[in-house]
C-alpha cells in the first residue's frame, strides 16, 4: 500500500477536486493529478496543491491543551482533556440545564461527522442549541430553493452542464478567484457560443471573463432581478405555458415585479436600462439560459427574496427543471452541501428532515433507538448563538469553524466567547477561536482518515485516508465517541466512518436527502454517486426518468458503469446490484419537488439594506474572498507558499474616493462602521464602484473585516449581511497611537 496514490478529494472548498495523494518518507503526502475526476480533471488551485503543508508537525496541533489556573493552555494528556470537557458540559447541563450547552459545527465536517455531531446534541447533550458556520453561507439560496421548488440541493445539474448551455448569469460569484479550476466551465461555454454575464459590484477575475458584467450597488440584487422580470414581461417574453403547467403563484409575482419599472431599477442598482435590457435579450433569446447565485446576493438580510426573485425570472422565462436550464447556487465549504443536510443545522433532522415534522422524528428516533419525545425542538441560528453565549449559553463545544475572525460583528462575538463559563474547541491548527478555549482536541486531517463530502453538485464522495496520522491526534468521531461514554451514552457513536455512513443511510432514507442506496463501494467505484438516491428495489432496466429523454441522456451523465474496466458491457458491475438506483445528476426535470409538482412563484419586492449609508457613514463595504487565502485563513495562513501570494489584509478602493481621502497605494486607511474600526492598506483600483470599498475578510486582528459587519439577519434564512453596510473611511496618519 505505501507509496502507491491513494485517490481522494482536495480537503477545501465545495469543489472537492479530485487529487491523488501518495505518501512520502517523511510522513506527509505528495499531491498529484487525478485526471479521472470529471470535475476538475486533474487541475487544482494553489490551496489545494499546497494542502500537505498542514500535516506537518510544526503548524498543527499533536497534543490536547488544557488551560491551568494561570490561564495558560498547557499540553495535557487525552483522558485528562475529554474528563475535563464531559465534567463541564454535566455541570452547565446540571446548574442550568440542557440548553445551557451549546454546540457550533462547520460545513467543513464529512457527512459522517455533521451527522454524528447533531445526533450527540440531541441524544447525549440532549440540548436544542446547535447550529453552524453553513449558515453563513448558503441559507438564504436554501431558504429560497425550498420556497420555490420544494427541495435545496445547490446545483440541480452537474457543473458539465453549464459549457452547454446558451446564457449563464453568474450573481455575486467570483469563481476565477474561489473554484479556479471551474472556471473551464465558463470559458468553454463561450466557446460554445454561449453567454456569461457576470453580476458584481466589483470587476473581478470572473467578470473579465464576461461577455457582460453588471456592476450593481451592493444590496441591491433583488430590485436589479425585479426589473429584468419587469422587462421579461413588457417585452412578451414570458414562457405562458410553461407558466401555466410548471409553477403556481405567477400572478403575485408578476405584480409585484410590474411595480418596478426600469428607470426605478436604474436609480436603486446603478445599472442602466439599456444594460437591462441586454441581459434580457441575452439571457431570453437562446433554448436554455442558467441563473447561479454565490455569497454576493445570498448575503443579505433580505438573501431570500433576493434570490426567490432570480428564481422567478428563470421560472417566467421556463428556464428551471428543463435540459441545461436552472437556477443554482454555489455552495462553499467543501461538505456546504452535506453539512446542511444531515442534522447541524438548528431545525434538522439527517436527510434533510425538519425537525418540528413529528413523522421525521418518529424515524430518526427509532434509527437512534431513542424516544421520539425525548429529542429537543428547534434552537437558535449561528448568529443568534453566538449572541447568546454567556448569558444563556454557558458552555460551548466547538468543531471546524473559527468566528472569531469569520462570524459578524467579531468584537462582539469574541466579548461574547469570553464570556462563557466553558469552551472546548476541536482543530487542527491553534485558530483565533482555539485560542480562547479552556480545552483544546487536536483533530486528524483529510489525508488521515476516511469520509464522504458532498460537493456542490449535490455529487456524494469519498475523501480516503492516504496516511497515518502522527500520535497525538483523534478524529472528530472518536472525541464524540469518548464524550458520549463520559456522558453516559455507550452505544451509537461508533469511530468508523463507514459505519456511521450505514447508519446515516437508514437515518436519510425516505428523507428529501436520501442517501440510502449511497455505499463506500459505490463511491468508491462511480466517482461519487448524486443524490436522491434511494435504496429502491426497482425492476432492472427501469431507470427513473432523471433526464428528458430517458436513459440513453442518462448515458450521458457522469456514471461510468464501471471506470475500472472489470465488468463485461451490459453486466452489472459487482459492487452495484441490479435494481440499484443510479442516483440523480438532473434534478425536476419532470416534476419538481412540492405537493403538487409545480414550482412556485414566490413574490417579493425591493427593499433596501439595513443599513443604507448616512452622512455619518457615507461608504458601502462590501466583503469576500482572495484566491490564496481560505476563509478564517486558520489554515491557508499557516502556508508559507500562500501566505507569500496574499500576505495581509487591503481595503480595495476606487481613486476618486482614494483622492478625496487624501489615500495613495498602501497607505493605512481606517474603515470606521458602527461596530467597530479596522485598518488595512488601501489597494486603489478602479475594478471597483466609486461608492463602494471591498475587504477580504481572512485576516484577524487590525485588519479583520467582521470588525465592521452588520449581523442585521434574513427573517428567513437568518443570515447575516455580510455583503453591504455603512462605513467611512479615515487616512491614518504616521503618528497614528496603532
Ligand atoms: N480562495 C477561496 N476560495 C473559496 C473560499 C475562500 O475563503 N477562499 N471559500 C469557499 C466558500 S465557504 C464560499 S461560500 C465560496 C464563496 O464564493 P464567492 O461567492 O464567489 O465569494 P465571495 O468573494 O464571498 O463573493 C463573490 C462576489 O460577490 C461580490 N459581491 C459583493 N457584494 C455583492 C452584492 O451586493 N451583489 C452582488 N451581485 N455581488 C456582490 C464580491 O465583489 C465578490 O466578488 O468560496 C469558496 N471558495
Ligand atoms: N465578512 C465576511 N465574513 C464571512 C463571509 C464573507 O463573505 N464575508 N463568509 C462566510 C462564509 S460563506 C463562511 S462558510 C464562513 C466560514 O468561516 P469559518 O467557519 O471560520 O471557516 P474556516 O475558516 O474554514 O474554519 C474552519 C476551522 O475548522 C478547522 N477544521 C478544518 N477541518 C476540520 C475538521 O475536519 N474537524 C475539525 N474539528 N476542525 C476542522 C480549520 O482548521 C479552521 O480553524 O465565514 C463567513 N464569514
Ligand atoms: S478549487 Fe477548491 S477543491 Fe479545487 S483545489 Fe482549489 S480549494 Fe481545492
Ligand atoms: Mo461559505
Amino acid at each position: 500500500m505505501q507509496n502507491t496514490a491513494t485517490p481522494t478529494h482536495c480537503p477545501y472548498c465545495a469543489l472537492q477536486c479530485g487529487m491523488n495523494l501518495t505518501p512520502t518518507p517523511d510522513g506527509t503526502v505528495e499531491v498529484s493529478e487525478r485526471a479521472d475526476f470529471p470535475v476538475n480533471r486533474g487541475a487544482l488551485c494553489g490551496k489545494g496543491r499546497t494542502a500537505p503543508a498542514l500535516l506537518a508537525r510544526n503548524v498543527r496541533l499533536t497534543s490536547p491543551l488544557v488551560r491551568d489556573a494561570g490561564g495558560t493552555l498547557v499540553p495535557a494528556s487525552w483522558d485528562e482533556a475529554l474528563d475535563r470537557i464531559a465534567g463541564e458540559l454535566r455541570r452547565t447541563r446540571a446548574a442550568h440545564g440542557p440548553d445551557a450547552v451549546g454546540v457550533f459545527g462547520g460545513g467543513g465536517l464529512t457527512n459522517e461527522k455533521a451527522y454524528t455531531l447533531g445526533k450527540f446534541a440531541r441524544v447525549v447533550l440532549g440540548t436544542s442549541q446547535i447550529d453552524y458556520n453553513g449558515r453563513f453561507c448558503m441559507s438564504s439560496a436554501a431558504a429560497a430553493g425550498i420556497k420555490a421548488f420544494g427541495l435545496d440541493r445547490g446545483l440541480p445539474f452537474p457543473l458539465e452542464d453549464i459549457p452547454k448551455s446558451g446564457c449563464v448569469i453568474l450573481v455575486g460569484s467570483n469563481p476565477a478567484e474561489t473554484m479556479p479550476p471551474s472556471l473551464r466551465f465558463f470559458t468553454e461555454l463561450k466557446e460554445n457560443g454561449g453567454t456569461l454575464i457576470v453580476i458584481d459590484p466589483r470587476r473581478t477575475r470572473t467578470a473579465e471573463q464576461a461577455d457582460l458584467h453588471l456592476a450593481p450597488r451592493p444590496g441591491t440584487d433583488l430590485a436589479l432581478a425585479l426589473g429584468l422580470l419587469h422587462l421579461v414581461i413588457a417585452e412578451g417574453r414570458v414562457d405562458e405555458e410553461y407558466v401555466r403547467e410548471r409553477t403556481t403563484g405567477w400572478e403575485d409575482a408578476r405584480a409585484a415585479a410590474m411595480a418596478h419599472w426600469p428607470e426605478y431599477v436604474e436609480r436603486i442598482t446603478g445599472v442602466s436600462v439599456p444594460e437591462l435590457r441586454e441581459t434580457v435579450r441575452l439571457f431570453c433569446e437562446p433554448e436554455s439560459a442558467m441563473v447561479l447565485t454565490a455569497r454576493g446576493p445570498e448575503q443579505q438580510s433580505k438573501g431570500t427574496d433576493t434570490v426567490g426573485a432570480w428564481i422567478n425570472l428563470c421560472l417566467a422565462t421556463g428556464r428551471a427543471g428543463r435540459p441545461l436550464s436552472g437556477y443554482g447556487c454555489l455552495t462553499g465549504q467543501g461538505n456546504g452541501q452535506g453539512g446542511r443536510e444531515h442534522g447541524q443545522k438548528a431545525d434538522q433532522l439527517p436527510g434533510y428532515r425538519k425537525l418540528d415534522d413529528p413523522a421525521a422524528r418518529a424515524h430518526v428516533a427509532e434509527v437512534w433507538g431513542v424516544d421520539p419525545d425525548s429529542l429537543p425542538g428547534p434552537g437558535r441560528s449561528a448568529y443568534e448563538l453566538l449572541d447568546a453565549l454567556g448569558t444563556d449559553i454557558r458552555s460551548l463545544l466547538l468543531m471546524a469553524s473559527n468566528p472569531v475572525v469569520s462570524a459578524p460583528r467579531a468584537a462582539h462575538v469574541e466579548e461574547r466567547i469570553r464570556a462563557l463559563d466553558f469552551l472546548a474547541v476541536c482543530d487542527v491548527v491553534l485558530s483565533e477561536t482555539a485560542a480562547l478555549a479552556d480545552v483544546v482536541l487536536p483533530v486528524t486531517q483529510w489525508a488521515e482518515e476516511t469520509g464522504t463530502t458532498t460537493s456542490l453538485e449535490g455529487r456524494v464522495l469519498l475523501r480516503r485516508r492516504a496516511i497515518t496520522a502522527p500520535d497525538g491526534v483523534r478524529s472528530d468521531l472518536e472525541v464524540l465517541h469518548e464524550l458520549a461514554a463520559r456522558l453516559g451514552v455507550e452505544k451509537g457513536f461508533p469511530t468508523d466512518p463507514e459505519e456511521v455512513f450505514e447508519e446515516l443511510r437508514r437515518a436519510s432514507a425516505g428523507g428529501p436527502a436520501d442517501y440510502s442506496g449511497i455505499t463506500y463501494r459505490r463511491l468508491a467505484e462511480e466517482n461519487g454517486v448524486f443524490w436522491p438516491c434511494p435504496a429502491v428495489e426497482e425492476p432492472a432496466g427501469s431507470l427513473p426518468e432523471a433526464v428528458d429523454g430517458g436513459e440513453d441522456a442518462l448515458l450521458d451523465a457522469p456514471l461510468p458503469d464501471d471506470p475500472a474496466g472489470e465488468t463485461p458491457a451490459g453486466e452489472t458491475p459487482a459492487w452495484r446490484t441490479p435494481t440499484a438506483h443510479p442516483g440523480t445528476p438532473r434534478l425536476f426535470l419532470d416534476r419538481f419537488a412540492t405537493p403538487d409538482g409545480r414550482a412556485r412563484f414566490v413574490p417579493v419586492s425591493h427593499r433596501a439594506i439595513a443599513e443604507e449609508p448616512d452622512d455619518e457613514y457615507p461608504v458601502l463595504l462590501t466583503t469576500g474572498r482572495v484566491v490564496a487565502q481560505y476563509q478564517s485563513g486558520a489554515q491557508t495562513r499557516r502556508v508559507a507558499e500562500l501566505n507569500a501570494a496574499a500576505p495581509g489584509p487591503f481595503v480595495e478602493i476606487h481613486p476618486r474616493l482614494a483622492a478625496r481621502l487624501g489615500a495613495a497605494e498602501g497607505d493605512p486607511v481606517a474603515v470606521v462602521s458602527r461596530r467597530g474600526r479596522a485598518v488595512a492598506p488601501a489597494r486603489i483600483t478602479t475594478a471597483i464602484r466609486p461608492d463602494t470599498v471591498f475587504m477580504p475578510f481572512h485576516w484577524p486582528g487590525e485588519g479583520r473585516a467582521n470588525s465592521l459587519t452588520n449581523p442585521a439577519l434574513d427573517p428567513t434564512s437568518r443570515m447575516p449581511e455580510f455583503k453591504a453596510c455603512a462605513v467611512r473611511l479615515e487616512a491614518v496618519g504616521e503618528d497614528r497611537a496603532g
